[in-house]
């Protein structure tokens, strides 16, 4: 007896991590009910012919509604954002809770679920970031949240206000190893850099291309691996976020070979983007700071190495916008003074998987599996949602981006759509275009269209990361 089904998508090569196979996908209550052929009826058919279907996108990565700093305002809210990612074909992101200094975590974590509520195109689950991490927030509120499905966190070792000394990221990853969590570290070292910031401007070198110049690659890759010295003493996994360059990545590869388990992610601005972007006319190169900064050719080619031989496990974004002609944003009254008061960071929910896909994929760098792997499978494994996303199996979510693999144009902001009013990839010839985006069956995008229900996504606990909860267990 053929069956019936609310969807079924025809036609396409169906690629996950593991291979590429000529299917079709049947799907029935927002799940993925059958993959074959002759599958039988459906409600919808779409036609995939001459195109690849694979797992909607993943990006474990992304800064939304943040508080950043006086008079400074985030670009996107929970709907743009969300907007963005779903047509640039991802279908999850991962967003962070900024721990309010002073105030009960789990107040906190409410009023971002708010913010989200009713508001999401795809679905989201949050990481929070601890910036205070005293008795009470490591004694209960964390291993609470921790119990209700925040899974992991993330720590700074720079930045006013946020960094933690040696010896409270100790405290911090012994609490993760304890409750099972993951640690996400920002690897710069807070010192060095205001040294560095505080002599550039004694010297008026206040443009923002100094962002980079006060923060050299030397300054990533000694907090690398003392981030991965105190994930050693503790005997606990780690997450390295938004490495850029091949000083930390042999940090990485180092205790990688050890047999450490050091988990580590690149991001798309330090694949295509380099020093030299931040020395544009004017202020034009605040448009490009972010931490780290994109470096130089050779970081980029040691980016690619790693995505490719296994060091990075996971490819975000690191989405962070600011507008730029905007006195919240890029272009605020102090940031003509000096580059550390230029908002710190970039726009690119929108564009990541397209440039991966582009670049990579289409370029021979990385396999279309790799690809699958990198931007979504490997994010649901380490955080904990695997499988009910991240891959196209029997039983998962259907959320799925169908890309027309010759789709050719080139880059400007009206195909990202983020809250931003620039995208830093503007003008990148791109090869490669999801032209579908689905969540859990709904079709969300359709050729370049937003089609889906406003709040059509939802909130998503989940497990403990495989890595961490081995060590708690
Ligand atoms: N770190 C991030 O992860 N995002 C934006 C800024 C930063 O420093
Ligand atoms: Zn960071
Ligand atoms: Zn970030």
């Amino acid at each position: 007896m053929s069956a019936h089904f609310d969807t079924i998508i025809a036609g396409g090569t169906v690629v996950t991590a593991g291979d590429s196979i000529r299917c079709d996908i049947g799907i029935r209550g927002g799940r993925v009910a059958a993959l074959g052929l002759d599958l039988g009826t459906a409600d919808r058919t779409v036609d995939a012919t001459g195109k690849l279907v694979m797992p909607g996108g993943i990006d474990s990565h992304v800064h939304i509604a943040q508080p950043s700093g006086d008079g400074i305002v985030m670009a996107d809210d929970f709907e743009s954002a969300t907007r963005s990612a779903a047509l640039g074909g991802t279908t999850t992101v991962l967003p962070f809770v900024l721990q309010e200094k002073g105030r009960p975590l789990r107040e906190t974590v409410n009023a971002y679920h708010a913010l989200a509520e009713g508001a999401c195109h795809i679905d989201t689950s949050f990481h929070l970031i601890i910036s205070e991490p005293n008795e009470a927030v490591l004694g209960q509120q964390l291993p609470a949240l921790v119990e209700d499905g925040y899974t992991s966190f993330k720590i700074f070792m720079t930045y006013e206000g946020l960094a933690l000394n040696d010896r409270e990221i100790l405290e911090v990853l012994d609490t993760a190893r304890n409750c099972g969590a993951l640690v996400m570290v920002h690897c710069e070292s807070y010192d060095a850099i205001r040294f560095m910031t505080e002599k550039l401007e004694k010297a008026g070198r206040t443009a923002p291309k100094h962002h980079a110049t006060s923060r050299p690659k030397l300054v990533e890759r000694e907090a690398t691996h003392r981030a991965i010295a105190h994930a050693e003493l503790v005997d606990v996994p780690i997450m390295i976020v938004h490495v850029s360059n091949r000083e930390a990545i042999e940090q990485i590869r180092w205790a990688q070979q050890r047999g450490m388990k050091v988990l580590a992610e690149t991001c798309t601005q330090y694949l295509v983007l380099t020093e030299a972007d931040l020395d544009g006319l004017g202020m034009e190169g605040a448009k490009y700071v972010c931490s780290p900064p994109p470096r130089d050719r050779d970081s980029q080619e040691a980016c690619w190495d790693g995505l490719r031989d296994g060091v990075f496990n996971v490819f975000s974004s690191d989405h962070c916008p600011f507008r730029y002609e905007d006195a919240e944003g890029k272009l605020n009254p102090k940031a003509k003074s000096s580059f550390r008061w230029v908002p710190n960071g970039i726009p690119g929910v929108g564009a990541r998987l397209a440039v991966l896909f582009s670049e990579g994929v289409k370029k021979g760098r990385i396999s279309a599996e790799q690809f699958v792997a990198l931007t979504a499978t490997n994010h649901a494994r380490t955080y904990g949602l695997y499988p009910r996303k991240g891959t196209i199996a029997v039983g998962s979510d259907a959320d799925i981006a169908i890309w027309d693999p010759e789709k050719r144009l080139t880059l400007t902001h009206e195909h990202i759509r983020d809250g931003a009013d620039y995208t830093p990839y503007a003008g990148l010839d791109i090869t490669g275009w999801p032209v579908l985006t689905m969540v859990r069956g709904t079709v969300v995008v359709e050729d370049g269209a937003l089609v889906g229900p406003k709040g059509h996504g939802v909130y998503l606990p989940r497990e403990r990361s495989p890595y961490a909860a081995k060590v708690a267990s």
